[in-house]
C-alpha cells in the first residue's frame, strides 16, 4: 500500500514537473542559440510540441550540436591543400597474379587456413534505402537476379552457404542497418530464413541531423529534429555500442569481409585476398578496379606522403581526376569497390576515434516550420565515411580485381550501376563461365534486352573454378540454356 502511494507521489511529481513550461526553458534557450531564426516559431508551440522538440534535441549533447552546426557552415570545397603531394599508390594488379604466381598461390592457402579456422566473418553495410532505384524499402530487399528475382540479401546468404559447403565453416554475418531499414530487414530475415538466424547479427548505425543551406536543422511536422543515418563510417561506433565488437572476440573472429549491400557479384570469402592481407599484416585492405573513365562515380586511392587515402569522387579536383600518365592511362586509376578486409582490432581502435564529417548537398524532404508544410530542397547531409580510417591503418593493401567477375553495384533506376546493367553483368558472367568450358551459350543481345536469361545460384557455384568442377561433375547435363537455372 505504501509502495503504491510512493509511486503515485513520484508520478505526480514528474507530471507536475513536466507540465511546467519552465522545465523546457533551458533546452529551448540552447536550441535558439543555434537556430535564432526559429524564435517566433517556437513561441507558437504548445507544451506537448515543446516537449517533443526538446526530447529529440537532447539526443545530441549541446557542445556536439555546436560542432555540427559549424561543420555545416564550412562551405563545401574540393580538397585543395594537400593535393600537391598526391602520388599513385601501390597495387597488387591482375598482372602481378601471373608474374608473382607462387606468392598468389601461397596467399590462397594461407587465406584458406584462416577462413577454415573460423576467423573470418562477413560485415555488410545496409543502412541505405532503394530510393535511387524507386524502390520503397531497404536496398537489401531489391530483387536483382534475372530468373528467380532473388533479393540482394538472399544472394549474399547463398554465397555464405556456398562458403560453408566449400570450406566446412559457417560464417557469422554482421549487417549494419539504419533507422530507415532495420525493422523491414529484421522482418525479412525472420520470415524468409535465408540464413541460420544464430549467425545473423543485425545492428543499427547512429544518426546525425541535417541542415538547410542556410544552417537551420531539418525538422519533422511533430515537431522534432529529423535525424538521418550517419554514413557507413558510423559502423565503428555502432559495432562498439551494440557490443558486437566484443561478441566477435568471443566468436574468435579476427578479420571482417566488408561489403556494401548493393553489389551481388561480391566474392565474400576470397582466400587469395585474405592471404595477401594477412601476409602484409594489413589492418584494412581493399579490392580496386581500374576506373573506366575519369568521371566514374567511385572514390580513388592516392598516396599522400606515405599515407594511403581514399578521395571521394565528388571531392577530387577535376584536373587530378583527368590527369594522365605518359602511357595515356588515368594517373589516379584505382577505383574503390568498397570491398574491404578489416581487422577486428582495427575496428575496435577506430571506434575510439572521431572521423571527419563529410557534408554533401542533396535534395531532402523535410517539414518547413515557417511555411508549415513539407518541402524538398537541396540540404546539407552529414555523414562519416569508413574509408577515412585508412590513413590510420597499418600496411593498407590494394588488390586489383576483374570487374566483370566481382563488381556490378545496383545504385540507380537507369543507366550505369542500374538494375539493367547489373542483370546484364550477372548473365554475361555466367555465359563466360559456360564458354570457358567450351560451351557456346551466348544469348547475344537477348541477354541485354533481358528477354532471355539464365541464372546460376551461388549454391551451385560462385566463381568460375567452382563452376567448372561442378559442371564437369554433373552426370546429366542440361542441353538447353535459355531460362536455365542451376542450384
Ligand atoms: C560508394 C562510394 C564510392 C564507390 C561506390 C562503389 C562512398 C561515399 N562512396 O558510392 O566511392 O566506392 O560506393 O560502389 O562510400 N550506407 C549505409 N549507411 C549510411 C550510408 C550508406 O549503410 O548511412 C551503405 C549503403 O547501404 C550503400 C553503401 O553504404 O550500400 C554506399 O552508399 P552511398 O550511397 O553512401 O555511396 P555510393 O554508393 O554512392
Amino acid at each position: 500500500m505504501y509502495i503504491g502511494n510512493g509511486i503515485q507521489i513520484v508520478l505526480r511529481f514528474f507530471r507536475l514537473k513536466f507540465s511546467d513550461p519552465r522545465v523546457y526553458a533551458s533546452r529551448v534557450r540552447e536550441f535558439l542559440q543555434l537556430f535564432p531564426e526559429l524564435r517566433t516559431w517556437t513561441q507558437t508551440l504548445d507544451l506537448e510540441q515543446t516537449r517533443r522538440l526538446c526530447q529529440s534535441f537532447r539526443k545530441i549533447p549541446f557542445r556536439e550540436w555546436r560542432a555540427l552546426k559549424t561543420v555545416s557552415q564550412k562551405a563545401f570545397k574540393k580538397r585543395s591543400s594537400s593535393v600537391k603531394r598526391w602520388t599513385q599508390p601501390a597495387c597488387f594488379t591482375l598482372e602481378d597474379r601471373q608474374v608473382q604466381s607462387a606468392l598468389w598461390q601461397q596467399a590462397e592457402s594461407r587465406g584458406m587456413q584462416h577462413l577454415r579456422q573460423g576467423k573470418v566473418a562477413a560485415l555488410t553495410v545496409a543502412g541505405g534505402l532503394g530510393t535511387r532505384l524507386d524502390f520503397p524499402g531497404p536496398k537489401g530487399l531489391v530483387p536483382v537476379t534475372p530468373l528467380k528475382r532473388k533479393t540482394l540479401f538472399q544472394v549474399f546468404a547463398e554465397k555464405l552457404k556456398a562458403i560453408e559447403k566449400l570450406h566446412g565453416i559457417r560464417m557469422h554475418w554482421f549487417i549494419m542497418t539504419s533507422a530507415d531499414t532495420h525493422e523491414a530487414t529484421q522482418e525479412a530475415f525472420q520470415s524468409n530464413h535465408w540464413y541460420d538466424s544464430k549467425y545473423v547479427h543485425l545492428f543499427q548505425q547512429g544518426a546525425l541531423p541535417a541542415f538547410t543551406m542556410d544552417g537551420t536543422c531539418l525538422l519533422t511536422h511533430e515537431p522534432s529534429i529529423h535525424y538521418y543515418p550517419d554514413g557507413h563510417g558510423g559502423v565503428f561506433k555502432a559495432l562498439a555500442s551494440t557490443g558486437y565488437l566484443d561478441k566477435m572476440l568471443t566468436y574468435g573472429i579476427e578479420t571482417l569481409s566488408y561489403f556494401q549491400v548493393d553489389n551481388p557479384l561480391v566474392c565474400i570469402g576470397n582466400c587469395n585476398f585474405l592471404g595477401l592481407h594477412l601476409n602484409g599484416m594489413s589492418d584494412f585492405s581493399t579490392k580496386v578496379v581500374a576506373k573506366t573513365s575519369a568521371d566514374e562515380k567511385v572514390g580513388v586511392f592516392v598516396n599522400q606522403g606515405n599515407v594511403l587515402r581514399l578521395v571521394e569522387y565528388n571531392e577530387i579536383p577535376e584536373y587530378l581526376s583527368v590527369k594522365k600518365t605518359k602511357e595515356g592511362q588515368l594517373y589516379f586509376k584505382w577505383g574503390n569497390t568498397a570491398m574491404h578486409l578489416i581487422q577486428r582490432s582495427f575496428l575496435e581502435a577506430m571506434a575510439k576515434k572521431n572521423l571527419p564529417i563529410h557534408v554533401t548537398h542533396k535534395p531532402m524532404q523535410h517539414w518547413h516550420p515557417l511555411l508549415q508544410n513539407n518541402c524538398s530542397a537541396s540540404c546539407q547531409k552529414l555523414e562519416y565515411f569508413i574509408f577515412d580510417a585508412l590513413p590510420l591503418a597499418k600496411n593498407p593493401l590494394l588488390l586489383e580485381i576483374d570487374r566483370k567477375e566481382e563488381f556490378s553495384p545496383v545504385k540507380n533506376a537507369h543507366g550505369q550501376d542500374s538494375l539493367d546493367t547489373c542483370m546484364r553483368d550477372q548473365i554475361s558472367r555466367w555465359n563466360r563461365w559456360f564458354s570457358n568450358c567450351g560451351l557456346n551459350v551466348d544469348l547475344g543481345n537477348k541477354a541485354s534486352d533481358n528477354t532471355h536469361r539464365l541464372e546460376i545460384s551461388p549454391l551451385f557455384a560462385d566463381d568460375y573454378v567452382s563452376f567448372k568442377n561442378m559442371w564437369h561433375a554433373l552426370v546429366i547435363k542440361p542441353n538447353y540454356f535459355e531460362n536455365l537455372y542451376l542450384e
